[in-house]
C-alpha cells in the first residue's frame, strides 16, 4: 500500500510514523508513506491555498485548485476507484470505524486530505474525494491528527503488520465485539490495591468467566451502544440482566 498525505503543515508528521507497528510495517515494505505540502501545488508565486468564503462569513476556506492538482499529480486524472481511496478529513464526514479501517486496508493507494481553516471548498468533497470522514464528534484545528489516526488504524491491519498473537484480537471490535476485560500485572498488591483474587487462582475456566463478566460490565457502563450489535451468548444475556439490576 502507498499512503499520500496532503497538508499545509507537513512538519506535523515528523515522528508519528516512526514508532511501533507503523515503523515496522514501513521497514518491511508493507506500506510507503509520503507527506506533501499543499502549497507545492499552488499556482501563484505566493503559494496561496486559501481564500475568502463566497456568501461572506468568518475566516478562510481551502481552495479547490491546489487540492485537485495534487491528487491528479499523485493518482492521475481518472484514478481507479477500486484501487484508491481519496479521503477528506472534516467534522462533517461519516464516522470512521474499525469496519472502515478494514475496508481501507484493502486499497492499494490512500490519499488523505487534511482540511484546515474554517473549511474546504465543497467541490473537493463532491467531485474529488471518494470518502469524507470524521474520527469523532469534536472540532479540531485541522485534519492532520485525524489523518495520523487513520494511518495507524489501517496500517496495523495490513497482512504481515502484526505478530500472530496480536492478529487474533484485531477484528473483535468490528465483528460484534464488546470492550476488553480489565488487565493486571505485578505486583499483586500496589499501594493497598489488590489484584482480583480469581486471577491469581490458576482456575482457567473461572478466570475466563470473570473476564467475560467484567468485559460485559464495562461495556454496559461505558458503551451500551455496542451491546446492540454484539454477538452475545445466552449466558452473556443472563449476566447482563444481573449487571443491569446492580
Ligand atoms: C471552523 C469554523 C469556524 C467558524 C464557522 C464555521 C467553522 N467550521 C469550522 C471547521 O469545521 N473547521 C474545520 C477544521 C475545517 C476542516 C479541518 N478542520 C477540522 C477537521 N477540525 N476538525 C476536524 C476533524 C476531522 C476529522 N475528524 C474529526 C475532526
Amino acid at each position: 500500500m502507498r499512503i499520500d498525505i496532503l497538508t499545509i503543515f507537513p512538519e506535523m508528521f515528523r515522528g508519528p510514523f516512526d514508532y511501533g507497528i507503523v515503523r515496522r510495517a514501513r521497514e518491511r515494505g508493507l506500506v510507503e508513506i509520503a507527506v506533501h505540502d499543499l502549497r507545492d501545488f499552488a499556482a501563484d508565486k505566493h503559494r496561496t491555498v486559501d481564500d475568502r468564503p463566497f456568501g461572506g462569513g468568518e475566516g478562510m476556506v481551502l481552495k479547490p485548485e491546489p487540492i485537485f492538482r495534487a491528487v491528479e499529480h499523485l493518482l492521475g486524472e481518472q484514478f481507479d476507484r477500486e484501487r484508491a481511496a481519496v479521503i477528506l478529513l472534516t467534522p462533517q464526514g461519516r464516522r470512521f470505524t474499525q469496519a472502515m479501517a478494514a475496508y481501507l486496508a484493502t486499497r492499494e493507494r490512500l490519499v488523505l486530505i487534511c482540511g484546515r481553516y474554517e473549511g474546504v471548498d465543497e467541490r473537493v468533497a463532491g467531485y474529488l474525494a471518494t470518502h469524507e470522514l470524521s474520527i469523532g464528534d469534536y472540532v479540531l484545528t485541522g485534519g492532520e491528527v485525524p489523518a495520523m489516526v487513520i494511518v495507524e488504524a489501517v496500517v496495523r491491519l495490513l497482512p504481515g503488520a502484526l505478530h500472530r498473537a496480536e492478529s487474533a484480537r484485531r477484528e473483535s471490535f468490528a465483528a460484534g465485539g464488546i470492550l476488553d476485560y480489565p488487565q493486571y500485572t505485578r505486583p499483586a498488591e500496589f499501594r493497598g490495591l489488590r489484584v482480583p483474587e480469581v486471577l491469581l487462582s490458576g482456575h482457567h475456566a473461572e478466570i475466563a468467566r470473570w473476564r467475560r463478566r467484567m468485559a460485559l460490565a464495562k461495556t454496559l457502563r461505558n458503551r451500551p451502544d455496542l451491546l446492540e450489535k454484539a454477538a452475545l451468548s445466552e449466558e452473556d444475556r443472563q449476566l447482563l440482566e444481573e449487571l443491569r439490576d446492580m
